[in-house]
């Protein structure tokens, strides 16, 4: 009796436990994202890191993954959750050759 219910405790905890969520990094440096095209899973973070000297605007339309990050300065991290599966095509509002993929599946 004992042993039952504690694998149904078991069983619980698992099934509210989210899948494990990962945490990628995109750094903007000399005006390009690094890396340029990211494969993340649903769930998944990303955190924008702004290693240049000027400020950037980092957004996307995508209707998988719609953001917007306003003027991020110099040094800052902004971290995004990517929810749902699809391509996002991610851009910087200043600087129009700035351009990411993302993958999540
Ligand atoms: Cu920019």
């Amino acid at each position: 009796m004992i042993r039952i219910f504690a694998s149904s405790v078991m069983l619980l905890a698992a099934a509210a436990t989210p899948l494990l969520a990962e945490e990628h990094v995109v750094t903007q440096k000399g005006q390009k994202f690094t890396p340029a095209t990211l494969n993340v899973k649903v769930g998944d973070e990303v955190v924008f890191v702004n290693d240049d000297t000027g400020t950037h605007n980092v957004f996307s339309e995508s209707p998988v993954n719609n953001f917007d990050l306003k003027a991020q300065r110099p040094g800052t991290r902004t971290k995004v959750t990517f929810p749902m599966a699809g391509s996002v095509e991610v851009r910087c509002a200043i600087h129009p050759s700035m351009h990411l993929t993302v993958s999540v599946r």
